[in-house]
């Protein structure tokens, strides 16, 4: 991958920016060996990385609730889940290795905390229902930000994205799932169903990230199609497409202020609590140091089985040059 910084001087620099953002334009992907403006590259790490990281750390609300689930079928569903959302961070991961970093090197600016993962996985499950709601809440508005990302203009990234918005889709029925059982069950399956729309409804609007005014990135990365629409443009159409699923489940939206507008022929609804969002990307939610705790001990507990790999990999590339020698 050739990026800016070998370019031999400013105008040659310009033109190329141009060329770049022309290839872009046209619809065109670009591909690891391409020339690239370095903060693209950035940027794509960043974007990347911490979605790589999302799909690891969320692992763990829901892994929380695989030897708890109520059915032999439910665990082994579950399980399958929890497989996949491995599998994401793997090929986010290989994506990123594309622009030249490591996953080694992306895992430690993770766990000393100068890579950020998704805000909403700092909340805890605290029922069988809250698996409900991950799955039809969190994976729908992951759905909602991804599908348009099969389309980005880093062709690792948009092909990566194709895999994992099918097994989204899959996983998103599933959780509808339980909460159609939860929300048609007893009544206190029915409290439990209302309880978690209520405590993951607005940390799931969080998701889409900060307003359209504090969003940092949005422009550039819609420039260089990284994005599609702005953070606020897409939290709309969640909230859009989420409603009238919550009107079947019989279920309310935890929003006093919450009516269809007519004239506009969509929902006004109220902001989440900024305020709270800042403070769990900082670092300072319900459960971000139990999640960089368990992200810690895996590092550290897995270190033997890198080390076994690598001396694997050591041995067999010595056996094949001296098969080759002799
Ligand atoms: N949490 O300027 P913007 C999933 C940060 S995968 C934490 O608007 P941008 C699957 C942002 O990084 C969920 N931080 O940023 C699953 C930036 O900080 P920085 C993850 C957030 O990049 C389901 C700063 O705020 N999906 O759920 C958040 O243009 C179930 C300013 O923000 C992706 O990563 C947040 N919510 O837009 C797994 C999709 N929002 O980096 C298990 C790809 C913003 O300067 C179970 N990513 N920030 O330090 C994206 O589409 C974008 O990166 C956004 C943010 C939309 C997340």
């Amino acid at each position: 991958m050739r990026t800016s910084t070998v370019s031999p001087s400013g105008d040659e620099d310009d033109r190329r920016v141009r060329a770049f953002q022309a290839r872009i334009d046209a619809g065109e992907k670009i591909e690891p060996a391409d020339w690239m403006p370095e903060d693209y590259r950035r940027t794509l790490i960043r974007q990347i990385g911490q979605h790589a990281h999302s799909e690891i750390v969320g692992q763990l609300p829901e892994g929380n609730w695989i030897n708890r689930a109520p059915t032999l079928e439910r665990k082994a569903i579950l399980l399958a889940k929890v497989q996949d959302e491995a599998g994401h961070g793997l090929y986010l991961y290989c994506a990123a290795e594309t622009l030249g970093v490591s996953r080694d090197e992306l895992t430690a600016q993770l766990l000393d905390e100068r890579m950020k993962y998704s805000s909403i996985f700092n909340y805890p499950t605290l029922s069988w229902a809250d698996i409900g709601a991950i799955g039809w809440l969190v994976d729908g508005a992951a759905i909602m930000n991804q599908v348009p990302l099969q389309r980005c203009s880093y062709g690792p990234y948009a092909r990566a994205m194709v895999r994992i918005c099918k097994e989204e889709s899959f996983h998103q029925r599933q959780g509808f799932d339980i909460m159609i059982k939860m929300a048609k069950g007893s009544d206190a399956q029915r409290r439990m169903a209302q309880d978690a729309l209520d405590r993951f409804w607005y940390p799931t609007l969080m998701m889409f990230g900060p307003p359209d005014r504090d969003s940092v990135h949005s422009k550039r990365s819609i420039a260089w199609k990284i994005k599609f629409d702005t953070n606020d443009d897409l939290r709309r159409k969640f909230v859009d497409q989420t409603v009238p699923q919550a009107d079947f489940l019989g279920l309310k939206i935890p929003d006093p202020h919450l009516r269809w507008n007519e004239d506009e022929h969509r929902y006004d609804f109220s902001d989440p609590d900024w305020g709270e969002f800042f403070a769990v990307i900082k670092g300072d939610g319900p459960c971000n140091r139990e999640r960089l705790a368990a992200r810690r001990k895996a590092w550290e507990e897995g270190e033997w089985v890198r080390d076994a790999l690598l001396a694997h990999a050591r041995k067999s590339a010595a056996r094949r040059r001296q098969e080759k020698a002799a």
